[in-house]
């Protein structure tokens, strides 16, 4: 048996900077004041409180630059990278950080860098509204809640421009850690997907929108043959037998939709975009959809020097016009690969995980309708201009998403996490914190949300990207008054 050699590259660890009192003139002086942790949707149990968080100071910088990477085995391309990797570095915060991120734009167009999922004030957010100009910098401060524990991922966010920055190479992983981690010490992978395409010279094929391919990915979204783990070609993960791994697996493709299956192996899915469940939940195989997150436990169930496949399976997210040929068939994506060393015993795993409270659904005052047609939202495209929904902060709300064409948009609300009630009528069967839903043809999705702690405007969109580039995205303003 000839056992791979290669480990997996993970992202690398920007490790944050804890600054000694000396230094916090430096960081303080971009922070801004910590919110009333009370006021948080994701509240701690009173049974098991978590412990108080020191404050922790985090500054870090972020060049956006073109590099020369390695994508596939034995070629470069040109690339734009987050300090000159693809993906850029893996962001680690703990709860009760105040973070501050200097980002120098060294491009030649404007961009922005949107934390994705993280529930922090709007001129942090780097929605389109705040660009950061060619050559430009911009300082972004926020604090992590007590309560966001999860995994998150930044990338651009620029007005038209998001598809193609961020298929150039501009994504990365958030890891947000809690005190109380209730799966403390279980060993992790991040898992960043994404797919790219390529021209017959080596470099990211993305076409001009006018272009026949153009049109093609504006409608179907763009998708790419090569697929990608942490930047690389099927990469191999070492584990032993008996142990139990995290995989926290972000989708950072601009609009597949994964659905994963290790061969062989059963998951436990223990979260999804705004962190833990309740309680894991036994799955065999998972649905990922773009701008998602979720969290599975690996229990590695096979032999000594066996290896596993993971896999996405076909999943028809398509329009049957656009829908490429080979849409079912299955795709390899890393190995798993077992040391020849004895099994272990396997860890005792936590029955629960953490309380996730219920929004109240009888404190719901307004109830909002969208929908979502072919590049539309409620008939609109997008405009800088306008305020397409108004809300108050504090409000509780429910909100109904329906997709009345024939192929799945993902429904991304930045700012907010919010609590699915049904799709389709039928009730979600658990809690869980959610910035994503993807809204199936001709499914009809509802949600709860309170909009806590921060005004401002914030985005909803499609996150197929080349979707939202071509405006199928609306604003919400959120005041502290009602107007
Ligand atoms: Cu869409």
């Amino acid at each position: 048996m000839v056992a791979s050699k290669r480990r997996p590259r993970r992202p690398s660890s920007l490790f944050a900077v804890l600054a000694a009192s000396s230094a916090l003139g430096v960081a303080l002086a971009h922070a801004r004041p910590a919110p009333h942790p009370g006021l948080h949707p994701a509240p701690r149990t009173a049974r098991n409180p978590a412990p108080l968080p020191a404050v922790r100071n985090v500054e870090l910088t972020l060049n956006i630059a073109p590099a020369r990477v390695s994508l596939r085995p034995g070629d470069t391309c040109n690339v734009l990278a987050f300090n000159g990797q693809v993906p850029g570095p893996t962001l680690e915060f703990r709860e009760g950080d105040h973070v501050v991120v200097h980002v120098h734009n060294h491009l030649a167009e404007p961009t922005t860098i949107h934390w994705h999922g993280l529930h922090i004030p709007a001129s942090a957010d780097g929605s389109p509204l705040s660009p950061i100009p060619a050559g430009g910098s911009y300082d972004y401060a926020f604090t992590i809640l007590p309560g966001s524990a999860g995994t998150y991922w930044y990338h651009p966010h620029p007005h038209h421009r998001t598809g193609y920055q961020i298929a150039k190479g501009l994504y990365g992983a958030i890891v947000i850690r809690a005190a109380d981690d209730p799966l403390a010490g279980i060993p992790e992978q991040v898992l960043v997907l994404s797919d790219n395409r390529f021209t017959p010279a080596g470099e990211v094929d993305f076409p001009p929108p006018d272009s026949p391919q153009g049109r093609l990915d504006e409608e179907n979204g763009r998708e790419g043959p090569v697929l990608l783990v942490n930047g690389r070609v099927m990469p191999t993960i070492p584990i032993r037998s008996g142990e139990v791994q995290r995989w926290r697996i972000i989708n950072a493709s601009a609009a597949r939709i994964y659905r994963l299956a290790l061969t062989g192996h059963e998951f436990l899915y223990v979260g999804s975009d705004g962190g833990l469940f309740e309680r894991p939940v036994p799955v065999s195989e998972m649905v990922l959809a773009t701008g998602e997150r979720v969290e599975l436990l690996v229990r590695g169930s096979g032999a000594p020097g066996s290896r596993a496949v993971l896999q996405t399976l076909a999943y028809d997210r398509y329009d049957p016009h656009t829908r490429p040929a080979d849409w079912n068939a299955p795709r390899d994506l890393l190995t798993l690969q077992y040391s020849d060393s004895a099994a272990v015993a396997p860890p005792v795993l936590p029955s629960r995980l953490r309380v996730v409270p219920a929004l109240d659904t009888s404190r719901a005052a307004v109830r909002r309708y969208i929908v979502f047609s072919q590049g539309l939202i409620n008939g609109k495209t997008m405009d800088m201009n306008r305020v397409d929904e108004r809300g108050r902060l504090g409000a509780t709300e429910i909100w109904q998403v329906e997709n009345v064409v024939g192929m799945d948009h993902p429904f991304h609300l930045h700012g907010f996490q919010f609590q699915i009630l049904e799709r389709n009528g039928v009730p979600e069967p658990f809690r869980a914190w959610k910035d994503m839903v993807d809204v199936r043809k001709h499914e009809s999705v509802r949600f709860i949300v309170r909009f806590d702690d921060y005004p401002g405007k914030w985005m909803y969109h499609c996150h197929i990207l080349d979707h939202e580039d071509h405006g199928m995205m609306g604003i919400l303003e959120v005041t502290p008054t009602r107007r």
